[in-house]
């Protein structure tokens, strides 16, 4: 890359399907190959309010009710990563939302099983990054 990325944050979520299938070290091995670093994280069960309020932007969308039963059917991994662009980077590692769309080698091509059980979240942008790891992270928890 010749621009130079700023050191950021971003929330990454290992989904209920992945987390039951044992696909979390194999996920954050490509994390961490293309230059990002967990710093904190936490296994934990959505509630329903809480996967209906993470997810609020879809709230219209046909899939909404199906995705907030489908991200509390199980354990999550809720996890920040840091790294140059962290963002962006995370993204393309991730590859698309569809796992028939994503590119060759990416997470959500490699393990994805559908649009719904695509196997990670990642922030979208800098500024959902910022609320996103607020949501599930304390102050505290972040050094
Ligand atoms: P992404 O940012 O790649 O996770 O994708 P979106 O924010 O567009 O969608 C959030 C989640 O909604 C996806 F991870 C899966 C789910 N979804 C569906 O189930 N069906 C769709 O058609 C689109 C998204």
């Amino acid at each position: 890359m010749s621009e130079v990325s700023e050191m950021e944050r971003t929330l990454s979520i290992i989904k209920p399907d992945a987390v039951a299938r044992g696909l979390e070290g194999e996920v954050n091995a490509l994390l961490e190959a293309g230059g990002l670093r967990v710093v904190a994280r936490r296994g934990l069960r959505l509630t329903e309010d809480q996967a209906r309020e993470f997810y609020a932007v879809h709230r219209e969308r046909p899939f909404y009710g199906d995705l907030v039963r489908y991200m509390t059917s199980g354990d999550v991994v809720v996890q920040v990563l840091e790294g140059e662009g962290a963002v962006l980077r995370n993204r393309e590692i991730m590859g698309a939302t569809d796992p028939a769309e994503a590119g060759e080698g990416t997470i959500r091509r490699l393990f994805g099983e559908s649009i719904e059980r695509n196997v990670v979240h990642g922030s979208d942008s800098l500024e959902n990054a910022r609320a996103e790891i607020a949501f599930f992270f304390s102050e505290s928890e972040l050094k």
